[in-house]
């Protein structure tokens, strides 16, 4: 078994060396082939640079800066399973949203599953603001909502269509490239997970807050807030044809 990890990244300078150091530590630990493919959507903050200075003496990690490219997540990650050359492929978010202790469950379940998802809404996940209703951010009633109409419309088996942590095989990949403009790329991708039958399981985890920097996407209601929700709410509709007609 070997593993391919992407992280992409947009300002992320405050704990990607961190994530990556910790990453590595469990690969290390269960004995594993590893690599860390860094995918840099040209942020403004040094990520690039502290990844490259880093980066030296280290076979494991590659750094892919993407310049004079429209910022996209999916794109990113695509650009990432391009470069990647192990069995299975693993990406994150690099905020610490997702973190890195539950690799451990995809390096055990790997052997017996195609596509491993996190997933926040099973019954033995737990959320950040489980303890401080304080730190839950605005988008999170809309993301539940979200998952449960995916739930109702796509399938039932299913309960986070917006996780972005994963280990599914790189086999897959070979006829399908991620499609989307931020987490919706992820709907899209369990209904084709879903087509082609792969042996799929969604395991518990327990997120947290980002690590340090400033929210993305969540920051306030504005313009770009509305369109990505618009697109969530298009590629909802377009997955439920996928999947009941093709
Ligand atoms: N390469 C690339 N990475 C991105 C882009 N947008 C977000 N990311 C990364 O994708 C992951 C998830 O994005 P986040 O900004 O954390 O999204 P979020 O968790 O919904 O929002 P916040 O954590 O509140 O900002 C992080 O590792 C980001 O650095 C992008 O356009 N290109
Ligand atoms: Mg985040």
């Amino acid at each position: 078994m070997s593993f391919s990890v992407i992280l992409p990244t947009l300002n992320e300078k405050g704990h990607i060396l961190k994530l990556i150091e910790q990453i590595s530590h469990i690969f290390k630990t269960y004995k594993k082939e590893y690599e860390i493919i860094v995918v840099d959507d040209n942020s403004n903050d040094g990520t690039f640079e502290i990844v490259k200075n880093h980066q030296i003496d280290k076979s494991y990690l590659k750094v892919i800066l993407r310049t004079n490219k429209k910022k996209n997540l999916a794109e990113s990650i695509n650009e990432g399973i391009l470069a990647s050359k192990f069995e299975n492929i693993i990406w994150l978010d690099a905020d610490f949203q997702h973190p890195p202790k539950y690799i451990k469950n995809f390096i055990e379940k790997s052997k017996k599953y195609d596509a491993i998802i996190s997933s926040r809404f099973l019954d033995k996940s737990e959320r950040y603001f489980n303890n401080d209703k304080f730190k839950k951010q605005i988008n999170e009633n809309q993301s539940y909502l979200y998952n449960k109409l995916c739930r109702i419309f796509l399938f039932r088996d299913i309960t986070d269509y917006t996780s972005g942590y994963i280990c599914v095989k790189k086999k897959f990949f070979e006829n399908y490239s991620l499609k989307g403009y931020y987490g919706d790329y992820f709907v899209d991708m369990i209904v084709n997970l879903k087509r082609k039958k792969i042996n799929l399981i969604e395991i518990p985890f327990k997120d947290e807050i980002r690590a340090s920097g400033i929210s993305k996407t969540v920051v306030k209601v504005n313009i770009k807030y509305i369109y990505i929700c618009f697109r969530y709410f298009v590629t909802l509709i377009n997955s439920f044809f996928k999947s009941k007609f093709n």
